[in-house]
């Protein structure tokens, strides 16, 4: 498993100087930012981003997000050349030593919140979603802009845009998906890129949107789509999480089951869905959220005892079943008076990355005690019996 950080370009107020002072931190996940959704990637802007990286100590395996373009998921006809696009982003990054690829496909909008200040007890701030805010937006007339939306729509853009998926619901949206991996995926197979579609966040329809990938049945049904290993999902807790239907905890219920007799716990939510995704997880995110009603949640500091998930419990299950590819602590607060692009500032996160590593350095050091004591049990008993019967 390798512990990355996001990293947003050459712009990113946190440099790479700044990232590879985090002890535990081997590369970074990116993205090229100035090329439109639905472009080829220049040659020269891929070889360039990932030779910064490398000049800095820091691998560049992961690229998110490599944006789906909105005639995809509708399923126009001139999806077919976009798709060709994407293929070939897809070659030219494996050319570059990219592994994996992180990408949504969520109609319209990336993640959502009604608040990215959300206070919190202890003087920072995190994102929030409360259901009656959402409900009182109405993205077709109020003045919104949200760091998970592409910027560049106009508001009549974004009108007639809304107005396409009026004919597209759930299950149109699964057909333009599988037309898409179905194209994608082999291509990726050749390239040595791993593909990592990212849950809907949160995993609920909004302004009245289909929204697909969110939970265990929605894995089960997108590695249908595509055979093959390329076709992986990143687990990103914080998404899936956010629903009750995914068995997340209070806060005050996952520390009473941390702290009881059967130790920390998966819910049984996400335990399903990191079995349908065995084998296929990708990438994974972790991010701590607190759940504070139907459809509300607020997100906080990455530690268990801080949120309603138990990342210990997530992480073991996780690589009790074989996962070895990338983590980065997902959305930090805002702390010691920090302010940046919201979700994404240095501290928090740089905290969030160290607590990961605790956790994994524990995990790692129990598997090797664990087997040493397996083998003082069978292995040197055998050894003696071997003794004995050659004497
Ligand atoms: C939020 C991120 C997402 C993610 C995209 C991937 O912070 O996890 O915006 O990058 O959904 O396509």
């Amino acid at each position: 498993m390798k512990i990355t950080f996001r990293w947003y370009g050459e712009n990113d107020r946190i440099t790479l100087g700044k990232i590879r002072q985090i002890p535990v931190v081997t590369g970074v996940v990116t993205a090229l930012y100035d090329t439109p959704v639905g472009g080829v990637w220049p040659e020269e802007s891929i070889a360039r981003l990932t030779g910064v990286c490398r000049e800095n100590g820091l691998e560049c395996e992961v690229v998110e997000s490599l944006p789906v373009h909105e005639d995809i998921k509708l399923g126009l006809p001139s999806a077919a050349g976009y798709i060709e696009n994407y293929k070939e982003n897809i070659r030219r990054l494996g050319k570059y030593g990219v592994k994996c690829v992180c990408y949504n496909f969520m109609p319209v909008f990336d993640w959502l919140r009604s608040d990215l200040n959300y206070a919190l007890s202890d003087g920072s701030s995190a994102l929030s979603y409360k259901r009656k805010d959402i409900l009182r937006l109405n993205p077709d007339r109020s003045k919104l802009s949200l760091p998970g939306w592409d910027e560049s729509y106009t508001r009549d853009g974004l009108r007639a845009l809304l107005a396409r998926y009026e004919n597209v619901d759930g299950e149109r949206l699964w057909d333009n998906l599988g037309a898409f991996l179905s194209e994608i995926i082999p291509v990726a197979e050749a390239s040595g890129v791993k593909m990592a579609i990212h849950p809907d966040d949160p995993p609920w329809s909004v302004f009245g949107l289909p929204r697909i990938i969110t939970g265990a049945e929605s894995v089960r049904r997108l590695l249908r789509l595509a055979p093959g290993e390329a076709n992986g999902i990143t687990f990103c807790t914080g998404s899936f999480g956010a629903t009750g239907a995914n068995g997340l905890l209070s806060r005050r219920e996952n520390v009473k089951r941390r702290n009881g007799s059967r130790g920390g716990a998966i819910t049984d939510g996400l335990k399903e869905i990191a079995d349908a995704a065995k084998g296929r997880v990708h990438f994974l995110h972790l991010r701590n959220i607190e759940i504070t009603g139907e459809h509300d949640f607020h997100e906080t500091a990455h530690p268990s005892e801080c949120g309603g998930i138990d990342m210990y419990a997530v992480l073991k299950k996780l690589l009790d079943d074989g996962f070895d590819g990338y983590v980065r602590p997902d959305h930090g607060r805002m702390i010691w008076g920090e302010n940046g692009r919201p979700g994404y500032g240095l501290f928090d996160r740089a905290l969030g990355a160290c607590y990961i590593a605790g956790l994994y350095e524990a995990y790692v050091k129990e598997r090797a005690a664990d087997a040493g004591k397996k083998r003082d049990k069978f292995g040197v008993r055998r050894n003696v019996n071997k003794l004995i019967n050659n004497v």
